[in-house]
């Protein structure tokens, strides 16, 4: 199959690195994927070596209609696809499957809204019906985007390697923590809560980096924690560091479905939004995630998140108060346990090509 998919980027990584990865996975799969963005510059870091099968276009104009759009077309997050572009959709004797992909998210509504049609009765598309598809955690989404080598080659994967050749070298009993986060007022209390007990603390590139370093002494410690600062690395050499770490600090869509996957204790800090929706989305994700965990260690990892999320997590604590990290190995086992439930689901990529062949 034929897709175009449709990438505007916002801000941030998310939008191309999830449109990036879902390329490179239909592709891996033998489709054949135009990805039209906006700004690709973030590939020459998080993919320079591309993938087959994907060709990277710039967006079209508006006024463009030299385009034949393919089989199945997926506008990203509501990127709004051009005008001239969908003119040459609803001209194609037979119409493309038009596929509106979401963000991520566990609240309820997801599973009403997925698969949803919307019938376009105006406009250049008039006469298209236009999907809403929801990525998700549960049956009734479209589950999450999870290569079909995923497993084996976590499996195959030496971490300790993996951390030579980077030249991240832990000390004896140093647990290695990912930061990879937006600007956070909880930093001081994460950075003392680690420095607590041996820490190794692996610092991704952007504005977290320099937050780190004001709240670190000239030798880059605090307390029995140190940190080292990483280059930015590709998709793949992230989800290495997210599976050699013993504690991931992820952030967004794509980093937080990826600490998933790699089955370690992991704090996710939502993309903020003004008034609370970020709230919302922790508290729905909490849900599912702590469902069925024992009560201490859920309500520790729900008090972590929230000091981490500068949320209040129950009405005695209050944001801003110190953080307390849960036991690593408890934390480490429920990770396990969920990813196993995750694993249970059919992935976002095998859904949508399916999907995409029914409704032609
Ligand atoms: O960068 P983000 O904050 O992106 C956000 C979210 O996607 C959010 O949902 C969206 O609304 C907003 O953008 C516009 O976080 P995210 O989603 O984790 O994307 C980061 C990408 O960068 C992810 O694909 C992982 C990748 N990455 C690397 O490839 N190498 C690196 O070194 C790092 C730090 C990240």
């Amino acid at each position: 199959m034929h897709w175009d998919l449709f990438c505007r980027v916002v801000d941030n990584y998310g939008d191309i690195g999830v449109c990036w990865r879902l390329a490179a996975d239909l592709a891996g799969r033998g489709d054949t994927v135009r990805l039209w963005v906006d700004d690709s510059s973030a590939l020459s870091w998080m993919a320079p070596l591309g993938a087959p099968g994907v060709a990277v276009h710039r967006w079209p104009s508006d006024g463009d209609t030299t385009v034949s759009p393919a089989d199945a077309v997926i506008e990203a997050f509501g990127c709004h696809l051009p005008a001239g572009f969908v003119q040459q959709m609803a001209a194609r004797t037979t119409a493309p499957v038009w596929i509106n992909l979401e963000y991520l998210s566990a609240e309820d509504h997801v599973e009403r809204s997925h698969r949803l049609p919307s019938p376009q009765l105006a406009g250049p598309g008039r006469g298209l019906t236009k999907w809403f598809y929801y990525p998700g955690f549960t049956e009734s989404t479209g589950g999450l985007i999870r290569e079909p080598d995923l497993l084996a080659r976590q499996r195959a994967f030496d971490a300790a390697a993996w951390r030579s050749a980077q030249g991240i070298a832990p000390e004896d009993g140093e647990h290695c923590v990912s930061l990879f986060c937006y600007r956070n007022e909880a930093l001081a209390a994460l950075i003392d809560a680690l420095a607590a007990a041996p820490t190794l603390l692996l610092v991704t590139p952007g504005p977290q980096a320099q937050q780190v370093d004001a709240l670190l002494d000239q030798g880059r410690r605090r307390g029995a924690l140190r940190a080292q600062y990483l280059p930015a690395l590709t998709q793949v050499g992230f989800d290495h560091l997210l599976w050699s770490c013993d504690l991931n600090l992820v952030r967004g869509e794509d980093s937080f479905v990826r600490a998933q996957w790699a089955g370690r204790p992991f704090l996710w800090q939502v993309y903020p939004q003004h008034d609370g929706v970020h709230a919302a989305k922790l508290a729905a994700f909490n849900a599912r995630f702590l469902a069925g965990a024992e009560p201490a260690l859920a309500d520790g990892i729900a008090a972590a998140a929230a000091v981490w999320n500068g949320l209040p997590s129950t009405p005695a604590r209050t944001a801003g108060a110190p953080m307390a990290l849960p036991p690593l190995d408890a934390w480490g086992e429920h990770c396990v346990a969920w990813r196993a439930r995750l694993l249970a689901l059919p992935d976002l990529t095998s859904g949508l090509r399916a999907f995409a062949r029914e409704a032609r």
